[in-house]
């Protein structure tokens, strides 16, 4: 099945004819994989790199966002009997004094659609919340999202507080949010920055296996 019209629906934000073309693609025999990593996520990224050219709007983000998360929906229990395998467990969350989940989300979406656990722990999320849960689900990555400049610093304040519980070394830390930068990232000791959630999936993955 041509892959690119699950692209372009999902682009124009077309929840139930997504959801069809997905059936579609699953009932041809068209490996779950394939559908999430050929139609979905290049969708999803086409949406995030139009948003930043002022090419798409919030509500159409939203709508796109919406359609994918209803196509995962669909997809996911297939995804984990799929070769992605158990990738692993994530902790994610917005830090505190910060909304903005929209761009969380979709990591998570991402993660989770390339065989994560996640664990989302939502918005405004105080460093100690984000400890606990490191402490509690002992999370392979833990990913933190900011969207204002006066909430960015609370990133590395988590970080620090993992490094004072003395598990820092226990999780791969990846950061992201418009504001957050790669210079950023290395300055508060995040091992990992990804620009949008397209590109954290891939960015975490060459990034374990050249740790390996
Ligand atoms: Co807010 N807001 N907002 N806002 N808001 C921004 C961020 C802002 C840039 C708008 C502006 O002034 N131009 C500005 C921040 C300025 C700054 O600090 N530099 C701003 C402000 C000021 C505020 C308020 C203070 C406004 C006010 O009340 N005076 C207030 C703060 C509330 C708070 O958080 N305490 C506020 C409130 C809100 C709403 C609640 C109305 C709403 C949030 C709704 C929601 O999230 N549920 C909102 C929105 C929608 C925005 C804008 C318009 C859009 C953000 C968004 O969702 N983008 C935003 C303007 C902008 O970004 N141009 C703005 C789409 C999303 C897909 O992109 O989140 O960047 P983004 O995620 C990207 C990447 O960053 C990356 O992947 C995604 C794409 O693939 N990414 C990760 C993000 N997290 C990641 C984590 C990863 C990996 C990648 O791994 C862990």
């Amino acid at each position: 099945m041509d892959l690119t019209k699950i692209t372009e629906a999902l682009i124009a934000g077309k929840a139930d004819q997504l959801k069809e073309l997905v059936e579609e693609a699953v009932n041809s025999k068209t490996n779950p994989a394939d559908i999430l990593n050929k139609g979905l996520l290049p969708g999803m990224d086409a949406v995030g790199q139009k948003w930043k050219a002022g090419d798409m709007f919030m509500p159409e983000v939203l709508r796109s966002a919406k359609a994918m998360s209803t196509s995962m929906d669909y997809l996911r229990p297939l995804l984990k009997d799929d070769d992605l395998g158990n990738a692993g467990s994530m902790v994610i969350g917005t830090v505190a004094g910060d909304l903005h989940d929209i761009g969380k989300d979709l990591a998570a979406m991402m993660f989770e659609g390339a065989g994560y656990k996640v664990i989302n722990i939502g918005i405004d999320q105080s460093n100690e919340n984000f400890v606990d849960a490191v402490k509690e689900y002992k999370p392979s990555l833990l990913g933190m999202s900011a969207l204002l400049t006066t909430t960015m610093p609370r990133m590395g304040e988590v970080i620090n507080s993992l490094k004072e519980a003395g598990i820092r070394d226990q999780v791969t830390v990846i950061i992201g949010g418009a504001p957050v930068t790669e210079e950023f990232a290395k300055e508060i000791g995040a091992d990992l920055y990804a620009p949008n959630a397209g590109t954290a999936v891939e960015i975490t993955k060459e990034y374990l296996m050249q740790k390996q």
